[in-house]
């Protein structure tokens, strides 16, 4: 849950670095969000917006470590299971402008790639050339990886079975799609805006996840979203096994 502040779902993590193991897929890049560590203190500290006053400093900074102390959990799961890996913090090598990445050095991430280490990225309160500083979601960074690594497949793991006809939290009528097109997308993409309420993620839920998506599909990648909270998912997606979800592609 974003809104109850750092409550991390251990289990969950260790189950999905099991899966990630288990899976042994190469080459992998690993991408978290910020759940309930990065999401509220970038809310309460406006740090999206830009920077307007010198108070937000000490919110940038504190936003930055919350994702430094989460993916540190992911890091301690990760080596536990004897995967190699190495994080590397977004703000660090790429900077963005008016939120969208402009920079970004590939060189530590390939070599890692090369090397047999899996790269652990993350969403992250990362500098803007206009805005000063902006938070990145891990959507637009694992889009924007993709494009640049001519990546075939992008895996979203997310808290329900994919991409529904309507929000599946608020509407019971909504429907489970398996299959988008890009032109059906955008027909899905105008619902899902009209729907999205105020809500604790400061990088935009659902519409935003696919919205970043869509470049990439663009140029050939093919998404998947799955439901990460049930067991198994993360790793049938990543070893091509049949399971529900959204399957998302150009044509
Ligand atoms: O959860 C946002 O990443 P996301 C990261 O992928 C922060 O949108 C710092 C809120």
């Amino acid at each position: 849950m974003k809104e109850e502040r750092y409550t991390p779902n251990q289990a969950a993590i260790s189950r999905l670095v099991g899966e990630i193991k288990q899976a042994e897929v190469k080459p992998l890049i690993l991408i978290h969000g910020g759940g309930s560590y990065g999401h509220p203190i970038a809310k309460d500290h406006q740090i999206k917006g830009g920077y307007r006053e010198p108070s937000q400093l000490q919110g940038f900074a504190k936003t930055h470590q919350a994702m430094v102390t989460l993916n540190g959990m992911v890091l301690e799961a990760l080596l536990q299971e004897d995967i190699p890996s190495m994080s590397l913090p977004p703000s660090a090598f790429l900077t963005t402008d008016r939120g969208r990445i402009r920079f970004l050095e590939l060189r530590p991430i390939l070599k890692l790639l090369e090397l047999g280490v899996l790269p652990v990225l993350y969403g992250d309160a990362v500098l803007d050339s206009t805005l000063g500083f902006t938070i990145l979601s891990g959507d637009q960074l694992a889009a924007h990886l993709a494009i640049k690594l001519n990546a075939g497949r992008i895996i979203m793991g997310i808290d329900v079975d994919g991409i529904y006809s309507r929000n599946p939290k608020t509407d019971p009528s909504a429907q489970l799609i398996p299959h988008l097109t890009l032109h059906e997308l955008r027909e899905v993409l105008k619902h899902l805006q009209e729907e999205t309420v105020e809500e604790a993620d400061v990088t935009g839920s659902m519409a935003g996840k696919i919205q970043e998506l869509i470049p990439a599909l663009k140029r050939g990648a093919q998404a998947l979203i799955v439901n990460a909270e049930k067991p198994g998912n993360i790793y049938k997606a990543l070893k091509r096994e049949q399971v529900l979800g959204t399957t998302l592609q150009a044509v």
